[in-house]
């Protein structure tokens, strides 16, 4: 057993995800909620109007994370249902809804954990360029700066962003995801401008709330060639630049990577670089697994390749490889010496209710096993890795894939919302326990465990 006394076991989820409530108590259309609405963006036609319908079934949901020992829960703010406009004035009754969930965690002893931003624009900010538009880095400012007002009593731990790569990526160069443009100047302006965003939240964050604890989501995957050919390699070094460096590079070291340092240019302002890297206290990472990158005439000429067929995959074809994770995190620690918070980490499976009604997801449990055991390798080896949060608690709204792909620890029927914990919960509920059982008792008689980290 390698985790530290006081690591942080939880789980993650995002606002959009299992929110549902689309139009209650005020709340607006987010980008995903109109990009939505156009035919085959989403598996089945599928949209999160209900999701898991998290807004109104919260206390059960803290309830089921107490059951399972968590000792943290993530969780995003819909940024459209607390602005409506995006900017300007507060919705008090959105605002009310995460003092309820916040109340709820405490009470339950879980430390609520709050993301800023997990993808879902307000749409009337889209209608003013989005994050194209330079303003925004005032307008995510306002934002952070209401949010850290309201909670910030209550919530230590904020993060800006959840996955910058992805959502740039894939709403603004390639258009899978919304807002659905695909255009060179658009990904680079959205790049910018969210790396501004980050710099400016974090001072905000700073300034308003007594004790913060501020991070940014990065999720980083290794990005293999999937030949030997040059172009590959090219293409993987393209990609792995996009991918893994063009957000916490800016923020830690306020530089770009360098293949992407004349692409970003034209949208720096003098002062810029050093707004973006302004110090925050943990990195906090999403892996799943490898990229495999082929070269591809997109415009950022990479694209996404089929592991080599000796590579395991899971149920939905994404490869399983554990020592990409210990790597990963190996790698972060020597070249960004911050605490690392692993904010995302899990796979969907082929779930299925057996008769007795159990949900019996063993290659869940496998994934899990085998990817905590990589994570405790590169503790061993010297990785500062404080805490780590599954995805996800509940099968919930899996963005373009609809709710054909179940994440969740926790099954929701997707018809009546009922939420039944699989195998995977239980196992991961013995886990925690054992684990906590164990650091309580290497430790030297009487002391607790915040007495023996002081
Ligand atoms: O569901 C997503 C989440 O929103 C961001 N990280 C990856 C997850 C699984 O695809």
């Amino acid at each position: 057993m390698t985790t530290p006394p006081r690591f942080v076991w939880g789980a993650s989820t995002s606002a959009f995800q299992t929110e549902g409530a689309a139009h209650d108590d005020g709340r607006t259309d987010s980008i995903w909620d109109v990009f939505l609405r156009a035919p085959g963006r989403a598996s089945h036609g599928d949209t999160a109007e209900v999701a898991c319908d998290h807004y109104h079934r919260y206390a059960e949901d803290v309830a089921l994370m107490r059951t399972l020992g968590l000792d943290a829960y993530r969780f995003s703010i819909a940024w459209p249902r607390v602005l409506p406009d995006g900017r300007g004035a507060a919705n008090e009754a959105g605002l009310a809804f995460y003092d309820r969930l916040i109340d709820a965690l405490l009470a339950a002893e879980i430390e609520p954990w709050l993301c800023l931003y997990h993808w879902d624009l307000p749409q009337a900010l889209e209608a003013l360029g989005g994050w194209q538009n330079r303003d925004i880095a005032g307008w995510f400012a306002d934002y952070a700066a209401l949010v850290a007002r309201r909670y910030g009593d209550r919530v230590k731990r904020f993060a800006t962003f959840n996955e910058p790569c992805v959502f740039t990526l894939f709403g603004y160069g390639l258009g899978w995801h919304a807002p659905g443009i695909a255009d060179t100047a658009a990904l680079h302006k959205a790049i910018h401008h969210v790396n501004l965003s980050h710099g400016r939240a974090v001072d905000v964050l700073r300034r308003d709330v007594a004790g913060a604890s501020i991070g940014a989501i990065h999720n980083r995957q290794p990005c293999i060639a999937a030949s030997d050919s040059p172009d590959d390699a090219a293409a993987a070094l393209r990609l792995a630049a996009y991918w893994n460096d063009a957000f916490p590079v800016p923020q830690a070291f306020a530089r770009y990577p360098s293949p992407l340092q004349d692409a970003m240019s034209p949208y720096i302002a003098p002062g810029d670089m050093a707004d973006i890297a302004r110090p925050v206290d943990w990195f906090g990472l999403n892996h799943y697994s490898p990229h495999y990158v082929k070269a591809d005439g997109n415009l950022i000429g990479a694209g996404f390749s089929a592991p080599p067929a000796d590579v395991p995959r899971s149920a939905i074809g994404w490869p399983v490889v554990p020592g990409a994770f210990r790597d990963t995190l190996l790698d972060i620690d020597s070249r960004f010496r911050l605490p690392i918070y692993v904010l995302e980490n899990g796979t969907a499976a082929e779930d299925s209710i057996d008769a007795s009604g159990h949900i019996q997801d063993d290659d869940r449990i496998r994934y899990l096993k085998a990817y905590a055991a990589a994570m405790e390798q590169a503790i061993a080896a010297g990785a500062d890795v404080r805490g780590y949060f599954v995805w996800s608690l509940l099968d919930n709204f899996e963005w373009g894939a609809g709710y054909s792909q179940r994440f969740g620890i926790v099954y929701v029927d997707h018809a009546t919302r009922r939420r039944i914990p699989k195998a995977s919960a239980r196992w991961y509920a013995e886990m925690i326990a054992a684990r906590r059982a164990l650091a309580h008792a290497t430790l030297p008689h009487g002391l607790t465990e915040r007495a023996a980290e002081e």
